[in-house]
């Protein structure tokens, strides 16, 4: 049995329930012995209540959202299957997303192991509408549901030491087939972020996606999206932050320094050595049309470079 409970201040004036028809409910439900210790208000916020989020009007497209069932249904999680994007949604059954939890550690004065849902109740999540552009070249633009990196950065207290943050993906190779037919990959997936990039507003923690709790395909229940950078930054999955003093080493650039650095911002004049960035192919026709400098968002973003690390 599912009761959604929602707190007074969230229903809009309208809705919200007297005083005295919430006692009469309270004791309702005490005598039907659903109430045991506790308040009613203290009962865990179902996670689907938190969807969709407000929109944030901020963040405008230059062309029409993807569809939902292109952007859920091509993904890259290698973890699940390293060739054939279109398989990964039939291939996540198994995996387990709930209970979740995520430890942030390294050079913080507050180190702390945060589990999912007290995150999404604790930081308000918004809607937010992004370009995204695999260095494959391929791109979707699609709403993501999330909160600012900065927040849970700035509830840690980084040490002044700390430049840097890595993330690590999940590694369960029982539930991540594709894991256990890559063994020569570096797994677990991770990744990293300069800390000024880590902190900037437009850099998400992403738990949901079309006003929906994350797809599993699309790295449940909590990932990163960094929309001026190419995919394979927006770590999915997330189960371990670690602030550092050096740069950390990511999954692609071990596989092939020469092609994945450590920044790979979308540069549309900066070639992959084996094809051209200039134009992108837009899921699901595969149009093409021109890349955007730092995939649009350079207003936001160019200040964070001086024209230096790409
Ligand atoms: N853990 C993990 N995160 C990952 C990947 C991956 O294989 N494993 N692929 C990356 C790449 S290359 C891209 S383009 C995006 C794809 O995100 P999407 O499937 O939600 O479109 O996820 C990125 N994050
Ligand atoms: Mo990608």
């Amino acid at each position: 049995m599912l009761i959604k409970v929602r707190k007074g201040w969230e229903l809009p004036e309208r809705d919200a329930t007297p005083e005295s028809t919430y006692l009469n409910r309270r004791q309702i439900l005490k005598a039907a012995g659903m109430l045991t210790t506790g308040s009613l208000l203290a009962a865990p916020a179902d996670p689907k209540s938190l969807y969709p989020a407000k929109r944030n009007p901020e963040f405008t497209l230059d062309r029409p959202v993807t569809e939902d069932w292109a952007a859920t249904g091509y993904n890259n999680f290698y973890e699940f299957d390293p060739n054939d994007k279109q398989a990964v949604k039939d291939l996540v059954g198994k995996f387990q997303t709930s209970p979740w939890q995520i430890e942030v550690t390294g050079m913080v004065n507050k180190p702390k192991t945060f589990d999912v849902d007290e995150i999404t109740r604790t930081y308000p999540l918004e809607e937010r509408l992004y370009r995204f552009r695999c260095v494959e070249a391929w791109s979707m633009a699609v709403p993501w549901t999330g909160f600012p990196l900065s927040h849970l950065i700035k509830a840690v207290e980084p040490k002044s030491t700390a430049k840097y943050i890595r993330f690590v993906t999940a590694s369960k190779p029982k539930e991540m087939p594709g894991m256990v037919r890559t063994p020569w990959y570096p797994w677990p997936y991770h990744e990293g972020l300069r800390m000024d990039e880590a902190m900037h507003d437009l850099t998400l923690v992403a738990t949901g996606l079309y006003g929906k709790p994350m797809p599993k395909q699309n790295g449940a229940p909590i990932r990163l999206v960094v929309p001026w950078k190419y995919g394979y930054k927006s770590i999915k999955s997330i189960v371990k932050m670690e602030f550092t003093d050096k740069e950390p080493p990511t999954f692609w650039n071990k596989l092939q320094s020469s092609e994945y650095g450590f920044y790979s911002n979308v540069i549309p004049t900066k070639a992959h050595p084996r094809w051209s960035q200039a134009t992108e192919k837009v899921i699901p026709t595969m149009e093409r049309r021109p890349t955007l400098m730092y995939n649009g968002y350079e207003k936001y973003v160019a200040g964070l470079y001086n024209g230096k690390e790409f």
